[in-house]
């Protein structure tokens, strides 16, 4: 690559790692190299829902042969808590356990097979205690994990009462496991003087590092925590690493050892936190049109046994419960529910899907009550641009444009004749059911806990001008190494294979946030930049006293470095520079301007900006077996100015592909007990190649910039894309609905298995 201009921002680059994915070549945690003498492990974890720990025996165990730990809470040397926001998690159980799988014994031995072994071997002898699982169980009890919370705009009570029409309703909506491919994975090396070295398959290296001091009480400068690829995070490996480290680390601070900790599929579904269920309940009120005049919602989410990240997580769910559509009159009530269940966790969106889905329930069962069209409704109901543009959390919504990007994609995709089209289908086919949806979407970004919106990088230029690139983001498939290399190779107009990508470490760059929020590019781009900068600065300096020209006159370009008439290539004024003594290292930083959210009030801007997009789906529906398929997509996308065009419509592909799981197959069920009946894919369905529509017509909106100064005009990508799913859901339904004449309420709980579909139908 010799053109710029095919390598820098905006241009069609492929993924760093795209070849080393496919051959495999690319190096993940378990691929490390393993010192002659390290351990493996496996975790004993509880067999009750809720019991009290009576006693726990570890003779018979540690008597194997090849075992060389077996430790639990008491051989804890700090502090046993690893929960993110409220100290509330310990790693391993102490007096009780309060989930089916909640770690209590830990064990290092030879290979993971006798560790496995040496696990039954344990014998633990618990008191039963009454378990809560399911949300509407916690809810009636007031059973919370942390305070409910709500959002309140204008006066619903009053506007509920005086609306024309009113309608009541409850939903059910399930979790969903991240199922990444790579599961969950530490590798700990002790180090001299009880410093440690972690590899760790973590979107938060820092949190590891913060939590394994903390749990050997140590001094964070003693941990190092190092990642340079995740084979998929998607939110779970945003606290979730925490207590896999703290295990490993524990293990081989003990034992002197090099511990390597992976969990099989089975356990790591079992151990670790999903996506949140929600229960919804919710009153509106409307007029003849279908304009919603006054709303009251309850959003309860089944957060588990602690916190975790659940106040955030639904704080984000009551912030999206409005989705693209001007609630003037609401009150958003959340309240995170408290179960003796794994502690749900942090997934793609964060709520903000769970939020988005239940105004768009709300939205078309007022049109089915109304007799009206559906997307009439949504239009009818949407943001103004001027006026109406006031959230229940009261930001101001500054950069709507998704009058455009529905009149555009009612375009592209054809809808209203495919709307036509579906109804003829269904009039002359009884057993094939097809269904549309148009749904229109919006997406808040920024970290709603203000603080952390910062992040840093690191950049050296070595004399022979090859650069180093390093940010406190963490690669999970993304594609942010990609996009922040080719930020920084924009600043200097150099090749893209010049700027080596490195990994994530907390010894480059300290006290980082999770690469999250899907603001990885914004933050780790701006700090890149910003460290860029600095160095240009440094070399235009040199350059003009060099050149005797002013500062004015000095461009970088394709390689090379103008100077008034003078011209150098990159590598040799890097070279000159250094042979003068100027400092070619620098740190960059960057924090987002103008964002705050008072939680006291409920008020704030907690947005920078939002982003937006709009899917039509059409399904086909099986109405005897109650399987359904996506026959066709069209999705239109605002990703602001897109940095990398290729990696954006990845995950803009991506993202839609998993909310369709989520919402269709992707079904998590538990027995009577609490114990999770589905922990691998033999009966958890996520989502394949064949699943993907037939027809799938994927857009990046074009000509648009963000209308904040964010890193060259783009806007976030990672997340918002999720929210398309939804679209494949409300198909979904309007197939159901031609059984009603599209004039009942379609009763469907999510995901809509065909168990569910079959179940639909009947009731129709
Ligand atoms: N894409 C891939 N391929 N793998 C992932 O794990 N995680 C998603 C999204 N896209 C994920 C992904 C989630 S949950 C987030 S928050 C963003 O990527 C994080 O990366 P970004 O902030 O750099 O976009
Ligand atoms: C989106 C997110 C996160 C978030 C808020 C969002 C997130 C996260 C936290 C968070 C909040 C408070 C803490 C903390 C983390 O908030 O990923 O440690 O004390 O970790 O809107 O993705
Ligand atoms: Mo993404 S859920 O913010 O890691």
């Amino acid at each position: 690559m010799n053109d710029k201009d095919i390598s820098g921002v905006g241009a069609f680059v492929v993924h760093d790692s795209a070849h080393k994915h496919v051959t495999g070549e690319a190096v993940y945690i378990d691929d490390l190299p393993e010192l002659p003498n390290a351990l493996h492990t496996w975790i004993v974890t509880s067999i009750y829902a809720h019991a009290k720990i009576k006693s726990i025996c570890i003779k018979d165990a540690l008597n194997l042969e090849g075992v060389e730990a077996v430790l639990s809470a008491k051989d804890i040397l700090g502090t046993n808590d690893v929960g993110p926001i409220f100290p509330d998690e310990p790693v391993l159980a102490e007096d009780v356990v309060e989930y089916i799988g909640q770690p209590v014994v830990i064990i290092a031995a030879k290979t993971r097979d006798i560790a496995r072994e040496a696990s039954h071997l344990v014998k633990i002898d618990y008191e039963e205690l009454e378990a809560i699982l399911e949300i509407r169980d916690a809810l009636e009890k007031k059973h919370f994990v942390a305070s409910p919370h709500s959002l309140k705009i204008g006066d619903s009570k009053k506007a509920l009462e005086s609306s024309k029409h009113r309608l009541q309703g409850e939903i059910d909506l399930g979790g969903q496991d991240h199922f990444y491919l790579e599961g969950q994975i530490c590798i700990a090396h002790p180090l001299e003087d009880d410093d440690l070295k972690i590899y760790s398959s973590t979107q938060h290296p820092a949190e590891v590092q913060k939590m394994v001091a903390r749990f050997l009480n140590l001094a964070k400068h003693s941990v190092s925590v190092e990642v340079r690829r995740m084979g998929g995070g998607f939110g779970g490996k945003e606290t979730q690493p925490a207590n896999i480290a703290c295990m490993a680390a524990l293990l081989a601070n003990k034992t002197k050892r090099s511990v390597k900790l992976r969990l099989a599929r089975d356990e790591d579904m079992i151990i670790t936190g999903k996506r949140h269920d929600f229960y919804f309940k919710y009153d509106v009120g409307f007029n003849d049109d279908g304009e919603i005049t006054g709303i009251e919602i309850d959003l309860a989410s089944k957060c588990g046994h602690v916190a975790d990240l659940s106040t955030s997580i639904l704080d984000r769910a009551l912030f999206f419960a409005d989705s693209v559509y001007y609630l003037k009159d609401a009150t958003l009530n959340g309240f995170p529910c408290k179960t003796n269940t794994v502690s749900n966790t942090a997934f793609r969106g964060f709520g903000g899907p769970q939020g988005a889905f239940i105004i768009e329930e709300i939205v078309d069962a007022i049109s089915n009550k109304l007799n009206l069209c559906s997307h009439g409704v949504r239009k009818v109901n949407y943001y103004g641009t001027e006026d109406r543009n006031i959230t229940p959390y009261h930001q101001t919504i500054e950069d709507n444009i998704i009058h455009e990007i529905t009149e555009q994609l009612e375009k592209s995709s054809d809808f209203q004749n495919r709307l036509k089209a579906t109804r003829e289908f269904n009039k002359i086919n009884k057993y094939y059911k097809k269904g549309i949806s148009f749904i229109p979407s919006k997406f808040g970004v920024s970290f709603t806990t203000a603080f952390l919106n910062q992040a840093g990088a690191l950049i050296h230029i070595y004399g022979d001008g090859s650069i180093h690139l390093n940010h406190g983001g963490t690669e999970m498939g993304q594609g942010l190494f990609t996009k922040v290399a080719q930020i920084v190779a924009s600043e200097f107009q150099v090749d893209l294979s010049r700027i080596k990508i490195t990994a994530t470490t907390t010894e480059k760059v300290p006290n980082t946030s999770a690469t999250a929020a899907s603001s990885g590019t914004d933050l780790n781009g701006m700090a890149a930049q910003n460290a860029a900068q600095k160095l240009k600065k440094r070399l235009i300096k040199f350059a003009s006293e060099k050149y005797e020209v002013d500062q004015s006159v000095v461009n970088f370009k394709n390689n090379m470095v103008y100077a008034g008439d003078n011209e150098i290539s990159f590598n040799q004024l890097v070279c000159d520079a250094y042979h003068n003594r100027v400092s070619l290292s620098a740190t960059g930083f960057y924090k987002t301007p103008k964002i705050f959210y008072n939680r006291e009030t409920s008020q704030g801007k907690p947005f920078f900006y939002y982003t937006y997009g709009a899917c039509v789906a059409e399904v086909l529906l099986d109405t005897l077996t109650g399987e359904s398929k996506v026959v066709r997509a069209d999705i239109l996308h605002d990703v602001g100015a897109s940095l990398s065009p290729n990696i954006d419509m990845g995950q803009i592909e991506g993202g839609f592909v998993q909310g369709m799981g989520w919402l269709t197959n992707e079904e998590l069920k538990w027995d009577d007990k609490g114990s999770l009946k589905t922990h691998a894919p033999s009966t958890y369905k996520i989502p394949v190649s064949r699943d993907i529509p037939d027809v799938f017509n994927v857009e990046i909106l074009k000509n648009v910039k963000c209308k904040e100064e964010t890193i060259y005009s783009s806007k976030a990508v990672g997340e918002p894309p999720f929210l398309h799913g939804i679209a494949v859901w409300h198909a979904i339904k309007d197939a159901i609905k031609s059984y009603g004449d599209y004039k009942k309420i379609v009763k469907l709980n999510a995901p809509a298995t065909p168990e569910e579909i079959l179940k639909s139908l009947n009731s129709m």
